[in-house]
């Protein structure tokens, strides 16, 4: 068959170079690490995008710095800003899946996904498909609930009501400390899976492609360094980040490269319409939308 990149011609040649792989045969092992871009479009901020990024828009709750939001200790003192964005963002209130998730479901739909390590919170990943088996969600979920004073577990619903409708923080029924749900914050280690499978995912992966991240956040952000040297690097973002930008050294400032030089593949821009680009080349469009529409 002719290769896809000869099909269409306006097309980034980043997005080519990713269908090609894709359409190869020999992507049965791809790790897909996700961050709060791909949910961007789901309406839910991410951390860093200036102006409408979480950190930019957290004046009304007076933090001696933004992250605070997310610290152990500081929820402990004063469990309330929090409390107020949990009541505001809770996970499947007014959210649904957007093309970039219905695209992992899509990949695991085709047994092409081995895993997708996810750093959002929102659980937006299952809600689209991704079977849970292959979802890792690195920062934890709002599943379930846990004391931050003796770790005592607390009812998931019966936290969620009372921060949802009661905007409290529930108290731990063994010590009185203040439960919170099991979302990882600053401070606190990531869930055993992740250490669990880690290591092997990276070392099977024959593919990784990373979305909407600005891969700030460690231990995750090390995942890009940790597949083999020669598994394909992917990168649909906004901007570049972590190492893409320097494995590749000058050809940073370019929106969109891929170079037969290096492993590395970066495009700039909305992932959705990067997915959206790369589905056509692929013909996967009807799938991925049946996919997105069922959700
Ligand atoms: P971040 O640091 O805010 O970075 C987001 C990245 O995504 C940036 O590089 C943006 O340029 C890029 N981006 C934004 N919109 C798009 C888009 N439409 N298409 C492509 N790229 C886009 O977020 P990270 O995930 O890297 O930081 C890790 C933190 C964020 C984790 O601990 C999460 O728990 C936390 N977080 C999660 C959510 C969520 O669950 N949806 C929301 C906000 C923060």
């Amino acid at each position: 068959p002719k290769p896809i990149r000869s099909i269409l011609g306006n097309v980034p040649q980043a997005i080519k170079s990713v269908a090609d792989l894709l359409s190869s045969n020999k992507c049965k092992n791809i790790v897909v690490l996700t961050g709060a871009g791909v949910s961007c479009n789901a309406r839910i901020p991410d951390f860093r995008t200036p102006g409408t990024g979480l950190y930019d828009n957290l004046q009304k709750y007076n933090l001696p710095f933004p992250e605070a939001v997310f610290d152990l200790g500081f929820y402990r003192n004063n469990p309330d800003p929090f409390v107020q964005l949990a009541s505001e963002l809770w996970p499947g209130l007014r959210h649904s899946p957007t093309i970039t998730h219905s695209f992992i479901a899509l990949l695991a739909k085709k047994g092409m996904l081995l895993r997708n390590y996810t750093q959002n919170i929102d659980m937006l990943d299952v809600l689209a498909g991704v079977p849970e088996d292959k979802v890792i969600e690195c920062h934890g979920h709002f599943r379930t609930s846990s004391c931050t004073n003796c770790s005592s577990a607390f009812d998931g619903e019966e936290c969620k009501r009372i921060i949802v409708e009661e905007k409290r923080a529930p108290a731990c029924k063994q010590c009185g400390g203040f439960v919170k749900p099991d979302i990882v914050f600053f401070g606190e280690s990531l869930p055993l899976k992740y250490h669990r499978l880690v290591k092997q995912d990276t070392k099977m992966a024959d593919l990784l492609l990373v979305m909407g991240t600005s891969l700030m956040v460690g231990p995750v952000n090390m995942i890009p360094e940790m597949v083999r040297s020669n598994c394909p690097r992917i990168l649909l973002n906004r901007e570049l980040v972590g190492t893409f930008l320097r494995r590749n050294g000058p050809r940073t400032r370019r929106k969109s490269y891929d170079t037969n030089a290096h492993r590395d593949i970066f495009h700039s821009g909305d992932c959705d319409d990067s997915i959206r680009t790369l589905c056509a080349l692929l013909g996967w469009e009807t799938e991925l939308d049946e996919l997105n529409a069922s959700t």
